[in-house]
């Protein structure tokens, strides 16, 4: 499943019907997201006016899940919500300038995937606005892949790592995923916003849709609507960890039952940082996130 509007789902089928379908009645309440490899019954013409039905969703290789603050949720409080499924990388987008980068997103990004198996890629956009080298520098701990795009160069090590994955791009409204997505597929026709408007609520893109790259091996992109905050009261202080490899060997020294929090005056992670095996920012970064889930900060 590619797009969905309005309860309308669009299916893609090898080698290249594009389809309209709805829910059928046996899914029950099971949401299909895009990504989803769904089966279908009825007209799989792709002709006009047609419409099929899912009537079965397979099993997910991988499923990215945030969780949505108080403010998206309304009166329904917090809750998880699947970002996409199936993905196998997760294209982490930060604009270097104009949105200025946020590294704590960039670690809620890192823990998501590693909580999803998904492997991330760190893209920095707007490289003609600004340098790489102070965001590069927070992540030089970890085997972290990264590319710089700009719009004067070719995406061509971008797509060198898209091709034959199935990537989702992430990140804060205006830092550039549509305007990739363009790029790389010349009819995507995807809505590019105006920076000015970011921080006022506006968020160009309003839903998720993935699309075929024109490459041999079959690759797949897909753009997501900005998000403000990559929530993680999902994932488990554990998991929290491990999204942080640059600390995890760090932790061999703890006592057990150690939370790492600053609060545990033997935990090993800050000899571990003054060591130089990791950055201070990093350890503040992981306590910052374990403090959030702990419900003492949002
Ligand atoms: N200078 C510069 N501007 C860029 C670059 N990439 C994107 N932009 C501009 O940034 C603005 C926002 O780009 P979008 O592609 O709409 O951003 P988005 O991430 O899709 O935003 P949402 O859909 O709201 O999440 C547009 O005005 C783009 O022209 C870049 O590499 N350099
Ligand atoms: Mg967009």
């Amino acid at each position: 499943m590619i797009a969905v509007d309005r309860g309308r789902y669009t299916c893609f089928i090898d080698p290249g019907i594009t389809i309209t379908a709805m829910r059928a009645r046996e899914l029950g309440r099971r949401g299909v997201v895009v990504g989803d490899r769904v089966q279908i019954v009825g007209d799989v013409s792709g002709r006009p006016d047609t419409l099929a039905r899912i009537v079965r969703i397979e099993e997910r290789d991988s499923v990215l899940m945030r969780t949505a603050d108080d403010e998206e949720a309304g009166t329904e409080g917090r809750f998880e919500r699947v970002v996409v499924a199936n993905a196998d990388q997760l294209v982490i987008v930060s604009s270097l300038a104009d949105p200025p980068p946020r590294t704590g997103f960039i670690d809620r990004c890192l823990v998501a995937a590693y909580d999803a198996d998904i492997e991330p890629l760190l893209c920095l956009t707007k490289a003609d606005l600004a340098g790489p080298d102070a965001v590069l520098g927070y992540y030089s701990e970890l085997d972290l892949p990264h590319v710089l795009c700009r719009p004067d160069a070719s995406l061509d090590d971008l797509l060198r790592a898209l091709t034959g994955r199935i990537s989702v791009l992430v990140g804060h409204s205006g830092v550039g995923k549509s305007t990739l997505v363009n790029r790389l597929v010349p009819d995507a026709d995807r809505a590019v916003g105006v920076v000015s408007a970011i921080g006022k609520g506006r968020h160009t893109s309003t839903s998720a849709v993935a699309l075929r790259l024109a490459t041999d091996e079959p690759s797949w992109i897909i753009d997501t609507p900005g998000i403000r905050s990559f929530g993680l009261a999902h994932v488990s202080a554990d998991s929290l960890l491990h999204g942080f490899s640059d600390l995890v060997e760090g932790t061999v020294e703890c006592p057990p039952n150690c939370e790492h929090t600053g609060a545990d005056a033997d935990c090993a992670l800050d000899a571990w940082v003054a060591a130089g095996h990791a950055d201070q920012r990093r350890l503040r970064s992981y306590r910052r996130l374990l403090a959030s889930r702990a419900g003492d900060e949002v």
